[in-house]
């Protein structure tokens, strides 16, 4: 029987491509997002190009009814879920703490940490019966804090100490937990932050080669890949030329 992975925000960057990458291997996806037209063009190509069962929900992972109805709803299609990759989430502003936009915090907040407890609890009996795994997309900004990341880094740091809480909490039902820390990917993300502003955006990602979606989704695959035994706990992955969270060596 094919297996069945989960993925919040794969309407672009990691999550879109981590869907591809699952699909490709024979997984059956589920594939969450806000907006609904790009999730339906997510569905329609993977359902064009490979033999596999794809549901798209759309909710906003912030609202908890939203939450529990969507995946109480998907599980006479999907009764297994094997995978769950916690990846959607979104910076906004790169403003220092005492100027910093204090909607976006709750936003950042609510998105990375409350949305992502919220869709992991609402799949725990799933979870617990397949012995399954959880990927939570972190952050090389949960592992240090860089200057204007505040509210960012915060989050990601909640982040890298939830995967820390369910591991412990979760080992007893046979369940890993996987936190993957990305350096800079060139995806939506940078558009998002300042929103909208495409010269802000690309000036982050200028005089380097960033990390690529599916850089990403192929170390992701790469872990949900191990034996039953073997479980990677913590992955940090950067660009090369990335050293740190803030330096990077740029080509003159
Ligand atoms: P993108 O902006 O390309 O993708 C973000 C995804 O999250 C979209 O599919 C978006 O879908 C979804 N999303 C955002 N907010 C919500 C919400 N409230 N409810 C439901 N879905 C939501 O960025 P990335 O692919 O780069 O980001 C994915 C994850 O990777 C994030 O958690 C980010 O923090 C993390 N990350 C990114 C890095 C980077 O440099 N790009 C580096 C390290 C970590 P929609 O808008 O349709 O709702
Ligand atoms: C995204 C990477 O360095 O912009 O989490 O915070 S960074």
């Amino acid at each position: 029987m094919s297996k069945t992975v989960f993925v919040t925000g794969a309407t672009s960057g990691i999550g879109k491509a981590c869907a591809e990458k699952f699909a490709k291997n024979g997984y059956d996806v589920v594939i969450t997002g806000r907006r609904v037209d790009l999730l339906n063009q997510v569905k329609s190509h993977l359902e064009k190009n490979y033999s596999i069962k794809v549901t798209a929900l759309e909710f906003d992972v912030q609202n908890r009814a939203a939450v529990f109805t969507s995946v109480e709803n998907i599980i006479s299609l999907h009764p297994t879920i094997d995978i769950l990759i916690n990846n959607a989430g979104l910076a906004l502003g790169r403003d220092a703490f005492d100027e910093a936009n204090i909607d976006d915090w709750e936003t950042m907040m609510n998105t990375n940490v409350t949305g992502l407890l919220y869709i992991t609890r609402a799949l725990m009996p799933h979870l617990k019966a397949s012995k399954g795994h959880i990927i939570n997309i972190g952050s090389i900004a949960g592992k240090e804090v860089y200057e204007n990341g505040n509210a960012y880094c915060a989050s990601k740091f909640a982040v890298d100490a939830l995967s820390k809480a369910m591991r412990i909490d979760l080992v007893k039902h046979g369940i890993k937990v996987t936190s993957v820390n990305p350096g800079a990917v060139e995806t939506e993300f940078s558009i998002v932050r300042f929103k909208g502003d495409t010269t802000k955006a690309k000036a982050a990602y200028i005089g380097y080669t960033p990390l690529v979606a599916a850089d990403v989704a192929d170390t992701i695959f790469y872990c949900a890949s191990l034996p039953a035994h073997v479980c990677i706990n913590d992955l940090t992955i950067m660009s090369t030329q990335q050293a740190n969270a803030t330096m990077f060596f740029k080509e003159s």
